[in-house]
């Protein structure tokens, strides 16, 4: 009963750093419920060109409601990993009947590096030094969202060194981010795209676009996804992790538990025997833990750094590099950002998922788009079109 009641308030302590983060959400949740305008950009719903709907359309007689990413009655609170794994299958299945993967094919060592270790470099589609440093004038010169992500946002863009004084992170929205140079050819990459696709097994959507600032953190203490988690948007995801600012272990890293994307994995660097000198405090259970039990803990993983520690201590890999570095991540793997000590990242990232969209997720109005006709280095096919509904409106 004691154990129990000091392992509670050991969690509330662990949490504090995470009070902010959730703090912020659960405004943005009130705000919405009063039905208060968004402070971004936004589009009350999504339409699309008519040959995309039509897929749409099948897909929705395919896959119930609750298993479909878009609809918001998704339920990504699947009762194992192993339901996951089903029903990507299941979905994954559907969507490649009526989608088709247009030929696309991913590089194999990449394909298997990203199964057996949940997250591989892209060294061949580094960005050149000259073209980061475009990307980075542009953003230099826009306000920024004092937010990780713009529809989390509780202000109005404002200039960056007002931000980086007070918060953690900063961000731009998608019509910001794809009016910088460069970066919406990058997003339908055949190679990238092909590889994605052949993880999913079918052709993926782009459910998430993001490009944010990490400023050198203030009281040294890691804030919101700063601390491990998984995200959990859909049934799979991969997210690409762009740095547009050199970074090094201590100034702007990722940090990322190998093998924790899933079953098979994980099972590989799973020791039973570091129960045995399993702090009872770290231990959110009253019996042994098992490989499977990392997938279960409640608030997507957070709140369990020390725990990680103790069991992956020498599969936490520190992932960084020069600006321009291309990193394509399961981001269902255990992970987090480090704060930077001396100097601030920016960070491009863009998520495929299965049929998620990131703001139906958490029920807060989708950002606006960017129209076709503003990008002219996109090819218009049927498979961009649907690849790309949630960033362009190709109508
Ligand atoms: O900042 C990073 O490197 C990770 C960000 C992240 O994990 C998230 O936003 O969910
Ligand atoms: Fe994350």
């Amino acid at each position: 009963m004691l154990l129990r009641l000091s392992k509670k308030i050991r969690y509330v302590i662990e949490m504090s750093s995470l009070y902010p983060y959730f703090m912020k959400r659960l405004m943005v949740k009130i705000r919405t419920f009063f039905k208060r305008r968004p402070l971004y950009p936004y589009e009350e719903s999504y339409q699309f060109d008519r040959e995309t709907q039509e897929k749409l359309d099948q897909m929705k007689d395919l896959i119930p409601p609750q298993n479909r990413g878009d609809s918001p009655v998704f339920q990504a609170n699947w009762s194992s990993v192993f339901e996951r794994q089903r029903l990507a299958h299941q979905v994954a299945e559907s969507v490649e009947q009526v989608i088709g993967r247009n030929h696309l094919k991913g590089e194999l060592n990449s394909l298997e590096m990203l199964r057996n270790i949940g997250c591989v470099l892209l060294q061949n589609k580094k960005l050149s030094h000259k073209t980061t440093d475009q990307i980075l004038t542009y953003f230099e010169n826009h306000k920024v969202y004092p937010s990780h992500v713009a529809h989390f946002t509780l202000h109005r863009p404002m200039p960056k060194k007002w931000v980086e004084e007070k918060e953690p992170f900063g961000c731009y929205d998608i019509k910001t981010i794809l009016g910088a140079p460069h970066i919406v050819s990058f997003l339908t990459d055949p190679e990238v795209v092909g590889l994605v696709a052949d993880y999913f097994g079918c052709l993926p959507t782009l459910s998430s676009l993001n490009l944010f600032w990490s400023f050198v953190a203030k009281k040294k203490i890691a804030q919101g996804s700063q601390r491990f988690h998984r995200d959990v948007n859909d049934y799979k995801t991969l997210t690409l992790l762009i740095n547009l600012t050199d970074t090094t272990a201590d100034d702007g890293a990722h940090a990322y538990i190998e093998k924790s994307h899933d079953y098979p994995a994980i099972t590989e660097i799973f020791q039973d025997n570091l129960n045995d000198t399993l702090p009872k405090d770290l231990n959110p259970l009253n019996r042994r833990l098992r490989a499977d039990d990392f997938f279960k803990l409640p608030l997507n993983g957070y709140g369990f750094d020390r725990l990680y520690e103790h069991f992956f201590r020498n599969h936490i890999v520190k992932i960084y590099g020069e600006k321009g570095t291309v990193v394509l991540t399961d981001n269902y793997g255990i992970h987090r950002g480090i704060p930077p000590q001396r100097k601030e990242r920016l960070l491009l990232w863009v998520s495929y998922s299965l049929t998620a969209v990131d703001t139906v997720s958490v029920s807060v109005k989708s950002q606006q788009r960017i129209h076709r006709s503003q990008i002219k280095t996109v090819d218009d096919t049927a498979a961009n079109r649907y690849i790309l509904r949630n960033i362009v409106d190709f109508q």
